[in-house]
């Protein structure tokens, strides 16, 4: 197993710090405006190092904003370190998953999904020591967790609330408030009891209660919706830091019932720990840095918003449950950590593409025609999907856009394009060439209409709206109503390609003699 310590924050930030992908900020920041200004920078330059504000402290833009100017820190009076672009690098992201590259989670996933029947003794065996590979990473009930090391409850609770006990940030100016930004939402079907960890960000109210801003697609809204139906309170606990996999598991469009912290262990090799909570009937990962407990009322809503979201616009304010807290629980020396979205590219950049690639080898056992795929990262992952296929059949780009548009979280997609198994995706130019000379408009672009992301904001009325396909593969003679010769792309013979480069040396060195003539 990796040698990569990804188990909780305390000992994945010395680990960046050696490599040189941490950074610490010791002058006073604003968590209000001036943290995430400088994050964005980050974020925007790409590749950058974490960053770990050791001194977040309200100033003049928190006084601008009527933020309370408390200060938060710990239960030894230290300032409460915020840490914000964890996931701003590929390799950062590959390290919380226990990796050194991403495309080695990328083989572990693919491994049993690719498992024929066993054949042999041998395979036999080999599968053997691949399940007890897997028992290792399921999920585990522990006694006792470092979460728990300071509770603050009851009347402590009324005295030092959330944004004395965590330096919450404001993001944008016109924001509604103060967010929780990163929080791992755990809740359970009041039904089944399976667990679910959503991430969904939360507006802080005042120190006990918070927004709750599950979209109504999402897993923790449907636990909602039955948790009123049947009347009842709904316990719901949000953790904050620990385990960096599993803040990314929280963000994985997995199946309504399939468990975020399984998926976890199973792409890391090692289990996530959990504690039963102290005021709510749930459990809680063990090594988390915060967790906030508490309870939803049936019935009872709250304006939320407006919010500078990830599609680059505000999302307007809009009525949402509530969060009321009956503790907090943390590490006796927590970190905090924060992301800040808007215009892209932002830090959330990486965890989209963390999901393309881990999610491919999922998407093709659905698909197996689908070689490749890309969400960029400027249409912000739900707008546009670019589909490389091998095609077989007349009208089979369109099948996969049906599919697509019926498969999980790729609902959302707005627009797909087509495309053939041989165009770079990864070469915007390529792209855009092969889709622009490929396409009749009239005939391959086809329409249709759906759900839409709960945040968009461009359809007439929100939750549904139109689809769009666009078929750019090599359309074939007759069965797809072409009727002319497709042409051919212009490339070079593979001799002459062989013996230029054989001589290019030599044939540049001679042309830097007559350039210098
Ligand atoms: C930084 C970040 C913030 C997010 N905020 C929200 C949010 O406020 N509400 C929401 O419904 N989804 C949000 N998402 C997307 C969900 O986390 C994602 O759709 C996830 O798969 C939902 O899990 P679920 O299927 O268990 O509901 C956010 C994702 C990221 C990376
Ligand atoms: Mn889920």
């Amino acid at each position: 197993m990796s040698a990569i310590p990804n188990r909780r924050l305390q000992e994945f930030l010395p680990f960046l710090e050696e490599r040189g992908h941490l950074v610490r900020v010791r002058e006073p920041v604003d968590p209000c405006l001036e943290a995430a200004e400088i994050a964005d920078r980050f974020a925007k330059a790409g590749e950058q190092p974490a960053l770990l504000f050791e001194d977040p402290r309200p100033g003049r833009y928190s006084e601008r904003h009527g933020r309370p100017p408390a200060r938060a820190l710990d239960a030894d009076g230290r300032p409460v370190p915020l840490l914000m672009n964890l996931f701003g690098s590929r390799r950062r992201m590959a390290w919380a998953l226990g990796a050194e590259s991403l495309d080695d989670v990328v083989a572990r996933l693919r491994e049993p999904l690719e498992a024929g029947p066993p054949e042999s003794l041998w395979d036999k065996v080999r599968l053997l020591g691949k399940a007890r590979d897997w028992s290792a990473a399921l999920p585990r009930t522990v006694k006792r967790g470092p979460c728990q090391e300071v509770v603050v409850r009851g009347e402590e609770l009324d005295r030092r609330g959330l944004l004395d006990l965590m330096p919450v940030v404001t993001t944008w100016p016109l924001d509604g408030g103060p967010f929780l930004t990163l929080p791992l939402v755990i809740t359970r079907d009041p039904d089944t009891g399976r667990r679910n960890i959503g991430m969904y960000r939360m507006q802080v109210f005042d120190g006990r209660t918070c927004g709750l801003h599950w979209q109504i697609h999402k897993t923790g809204a449907d636990h909602h919706r039955r948790y009123e139906a049947h009347g009842e309170r709904m316990p719901v606990c949000v953790a904050l830091g620990g385990p960096p996999a599993l803040t990314y598991g929280a963000t994985a469009p997995l199946p309504d019932d399939v468990d975020e912290a399984l998926f976890t262990g199973f792409l890391t090799g090692r289990p996530v720990t959990w504690v039963p909570a102290v005021t709510q009937d749930l459990l809680v990962p063990a090594e988390a840095d915060f967790v906030i407990e508490g309870y939803v009322e049936p019935g009872e809503r709250r304006t939320e918003g407006p919010f500078g979201d990830h599609t680059g616009f505000y999302t307007l304010p809009e009525e949402f449950p509530v969060l009321h807290v009956t503790a907090v629980t943390s590490r006796r020396r927590p970190v905090y950590p924060a992301t800040v979205v808007g215009v892209p590219p932002m830090e959330d950049a990486v965890l989209g593409w963390a999901t393309e690639r881990l999610f491919l080898p999922l998407l093709q056992k659905i698909l197996p025609e689908i070689v490749d795929y890309h969400l960029p990262p400027a249409a912000c992952f739900h707008n546009l999907a670019i589909v490389k296929i091998r095609k077989r059949y007349p009208g089979h780009a369109r099948k996969v856009c049906h599919a697509l548009w019926g498969t999980g979280q790729m609902m959302f997609t707005k627009t797909i394009v087509v495309v053939d198994a041989e165009v770079d995706l990864t070469n915007p130019t390529e792209v855009l060439w092969r889709v622009a000379n490929s396409i009749d408009p009239v005939r391959d672009c086809f329409f249709t209409d759906g759900p839409v992301d709960h945040l968009d904001h461009s359809v007439s009325t929100q939750f549904t709206g139109g689809k769009m396909g666009i078929d750019a593969t090599t359309k074939w003679e007759g069965e797809e109503g072409y009727r002319r010769e497709w042409p051919p792309v212009v490339r070079m013979d593979d001799a002459v390609k062989r013996e230029v480069a054989e001589r290019w040396r030599d044939l540049l060195a001679r042309l830097d003699g007559e350039a210098g003539r």
